[in-house]
């Protein structure tokens, strides 16, 4: 016996206040809540389809190698399991419409498609709940990208991480005239992946309890600001989350840097571009490329201030949908 087909898309996801550290690296169960705005008009579209001759993972039309690889089928042996009946092996392709060195998590959108995909080629329900449970186990920040506008990770409490999920808290339709634009400062790979990290953070470094001591109360905060739609509220918030992120990785033992001289240029040009009246912060992740956040009205400028900074490219994003199964 086999089982069936699906496609689904998902947008990356660009969390504003950030997830930084495992409590369980197996289940990945974070220590801290997180909250991110979905990205349109990136995405990632993902295929499944059981009981095809033999396996295949194809990850924007190369065989996927190692750690990855094991990982995406590490994701569809849990469906498997879960669908109780053999579905015969497994062929999966994911593509995405943007570069993967701009920094935004492809892994988010691709785990989000993937988990959505598999659900549904298994015939297994596809509530949000169960795709963020699942997109979880791929990569954390996989399961905000399974709902559209903001989402929060909820940490959550049990040991088997069945109420670790993200859910939405505003529709993509809430604040439209958010602009989140990706200044692309470098395109080299980072040497140090998010995941090793934030293991690394979590055992070495002294202002790790300090970071998750604050991190369920930005969500509140962060959570008014956005229902205000205050961008200065927002802004202000965003950069000191990601400091303070960055703070913690600094402290880590070996220390651990994600800036380039590049970085901070652009992002100490901020105060003075805000002083002449541009809206404008930054977010920044694991890695040397700002975030900048601003309205529709603002958009060419903040643009233009990126390029004079030295970014080699412009990523525009907005506020995106939620993940979805759509017609192969
Ligand atoms: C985030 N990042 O909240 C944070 C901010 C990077 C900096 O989630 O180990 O690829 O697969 O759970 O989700 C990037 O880490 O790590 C990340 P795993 P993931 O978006």
């Amino acid at each position: 016996m086999s089982g069936g087909r699906a496609t689904a898309r998902a947008h990356p996801n660009i969390a504003l206040v950030k997830y930084w550290g495992k409590r369980d690296a197996e289940r990945i169960l974070p220590h801290q809540s997180s909250l991110s705005v979905t990205l349109a008009p990136l995405e990632v579209v993902t295929t499944v389809e059981f009981g095809s001759a033999d396996e295949a993972v194809m990850l924007h039309g190369s065989p996927a190698r190692g750690k990855e690889r094991i990982r995406v089928l590490e994701l569809v042996e849990r469906v498997r399991r879960e669908a109780g009946r053999p579905l015969g092996p497994v062929q999966v392709d994911s593509r995405a419409n943007f570069p993967m060195a701009a920094g935004l998590a492809s892994s988010a959108a691709g785990f989000a498609a993937l988990a959505l995909a598999v659900r549904g080629a298994a015939g297994l329900s596809t509530d949000p709940a169960s795709v963020s449970r699942l997109a979880r186990v791929g990569s954390g920040s996989a399961c905000r990208s399974v709902q559209g506008g903001v989402c929060i990770w909820h940490r959550g409490s049990r040991d088997d991480g069945e109420d670790s999920i993200a859910t939405q808290a505003f529709p993509e339709t809430h604040w439209p005239e958010l602009r989140l634009l990706a200044a692309v400062l470098s395109r080299s790979e980072k040497e140090v992946s998010s995941r090793d990290g934030m293991a690394l953070t979590v055992e070495t470094s002294p202002y790790y309890r300090a970071w998750v001591r604050d991190a369920e109360a930005e969500i509140g905060r962060a959570t008014e600001a956005i229902a205000a739609r205050d961008i200065e509220r927002l802004g202000a918030l965003s950069e000191r989350n990601a400091w303070r992120m960055h703070a913690t990785a600094f402290a880590a033992d070996p220390p651990l840097c994600y800036l380039l001289p590049e970085t901070l240029a652009l992002i100490l040009a901020l105060p003075l571009a805000r002083r002449r009246g541009v809206p404008v912060w930054f977010t920044l992740d694991a890695g040397p490329n700002p975030v900048l956040l601003t309205l529709a009205s603002h958009e060419t400028e903040v643009e233009r201030l990126a390029r004079e900074a030295g970014a080699l490219e412009v990523v525009h994003c907005r506020p995106g949908g939620d993940a979805r199964l759509v017609e192969s």
